[in-house]
Formats: structure tokens, sequence, C-alpha cells
């Protein structure tokens, strides 16, 4: 039989009449992860999506097979567009592929007033590195100290901070690095363990393990990029707590990754439209 969502409650999200969020990213042109993926949940979460083109890649269910990063001065221009006209609750940060980008994203983030969620996309699921040792240095340099809430992988997070994460004792150090690096709250999307797919919250106090069950899927692809954008639409819904913010999250990945439509000959992409919403 088919594993059912935790029985958790799903807070129901209704439509706040201005609620908008702008995911800075790049291009899945086969629509599962990234800035596809984020415009999808800002529309089933009843958020208002813009988006900022930063790269595009040539990629299916399959594979990558070409990225092509955009200049800073056309990432900087479209920024500038959005900034001056329609004003974001809440900035979500993606793929940025090279460190003048980075630094040019930051530039211009430097003074927004709504929080900014990084998903540091570092490391892709197959353990691959995804950017070279100075896009690592300009994030921390530039963009976590931005960040209200960054939300690398196990790699990623190993990436900025140098640690081998392999115990409690590093897991609770590369929080306390992270932090150290600016940003606001932390959460590290561990793995899974033990039949459960496991995070790590920061916290003023002690930092929180966060656990949902672990579905046994091939159709994750994309589902790092809904957590993030399902954490950022919930602020841009009016959220102010962390842990509230990263649990939610945490749900939505979990029915995007429940709902297997199958679509794709490689790792199926996640489904937006199994994220419950109230009608
Ligand atoms: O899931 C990370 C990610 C972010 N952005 C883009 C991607 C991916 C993974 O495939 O393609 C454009």
């Amino acid at each position: 039989m088919a594993k059912q969502p935790p029985r958790k409650r799903q807070r129901s999200i209704a439509i706040v009449p201005g609620a908008t969020a702008l995911t800075i990213s790049g291009s899945d042109p086969s629509g599962g992860a990234g800035q596809q993926a984020d415009l999808k949940v800002f529309q089933q979460l009843a958020v208002y999506g813009m988006s900022v083109l930063t790269l595009v890649t040539v990629q299916n269910t399959q594979g990558v097979s070409q990225v092509q990063v955009l200049s800073p001065d056309l990432i900087e221009a479209q920024i500038d567009a959005v900034l001056a006209d329609i004003p974001p609750n809440v900035i979500k940060v993606g793929a940025l592929g090279t460190a003048e980008v980075v630094r040019a994203v930051s530039q211009r983030l430097q003074d927004v007033e709504c929080p900014i969620v990084v998903d540091p996309v570092l490391v892709s699921k197959h353990g691959h590195s995804l950017a070279e040792d100075d896009v690592v240095q300009a994030y921390r340099d530039h963009l976590l100290p931005l960040a209200w809430m960054v939300t690398p992988n196990l790699r990623e997070a190993e990436r900025l901070t140098g640690l081998t994460i392999d115990s409690d004792l590093t897991e609770s150090q590369a929080v306390h690095e992270l932090l150290q690096f600016g940003a606001r709250h932390v959460f590290i999307k561990l793995g899974a363990r033990d039949g459960k797919s496991l995070h790590l919250l920061s916290g003023e106090e002690h930092n929180t393990i966060l656990a949902l069950p672990r579905l046994d899927a091939n159709n994750t692809h994309g589902a790092g990029c809904v957590l993030s954008a399902a954490i950022a639409a919930t602020l841009a819904l009016g959220e102010t707590d962390a842990q509230a913010a990263a649990d939610f999250g945490m749900q939505c990945a979990f029915h995007a990754i429940h709902l297997n439509t199958e679509l794709g000959q490689g790792i199926h992409p996640v489904e937006v439209r199994g994220i419950p919403r109230n009608e």
C-alpha cells in the first residue's frame, strides 16, 4: 500500500491580496526544478510570483547537458526593473552560477527590506560540484549576511563551512559557522536516516531536528527547490516564525514527492499540484 502523508494538520493557505514573491534563479526547461518549480509553488500557494533569470540549463529528467550564465548586467537590470515597480514580500535566491553573479545579486539586494531565503545551489543530488571555490567564497562574504534563512543540503553545508559533517557535533559546528557568516536562520537538509527525512534548524538556545517519514521515491527532482520556495511563500503570506516556516516547507516538499506523476524517463519531477491548499 502506498504510504500516506503524515496526519499532521496542513495549514491552509488563503489568498492574501498583494502577497508577492520574487525568485532569482535558473531555468530548468523540463519544469521540475529551478525557477519553474519556484513559480509553480508560488502559484499553488496563492502568492503572486515574479522571476529574475540568472542562468539557463539544458536539461531534462535524465540530466543536465549545458549551463549558460547570463551577464551580471542583465541580471542586475532585471532585479532593478522588478524592485522599482512591484515590491516583493519575500525574495528567494536559487542558482547563481558564478562568483561575479553572486556579488552582483548581493549588491542589488543589500537594501531590500523583505526577508531573503537563500538556497545555495552548489552540489547536485548526485554529489557533483556545481560551483567553483570562488562561488562558495562569494556566498560566504556577500550573500549569507543578507539571508533571513539559508537552506543548504548536507554537501552544500560542507562546502560553505569547509567541515566534514558526520556527527551531531559537526552538525552543530556547521550551523554555528553558517550563523557566523551572517545568516539569521540556518536550515540544513540532512537527508535520509532510519526511515526518516531529517532536517536541522538553528535556534536561539538550541538547534532542532525536524523529521518526516521518508518516502522511498524516484521523483525527487526539484524537491529542494520546492522546500525553499514554500518557505518563501509562507513568509510572503505573513509567517514570521522560522520553525513554522521550515515545518511548512517540509510538509510541502513531502506532498510534492507523494503525488508521483512519473513524468520523464529519469529522476521524475516532484508534483507541486499535490500541495494541499484550501479552496
Ligand atoms: O535543485 C537545484 C536546482 C536549482 N536550479 C536549477 C536546477 C536545479 C537542479 O536541477 O536545474 C536551474
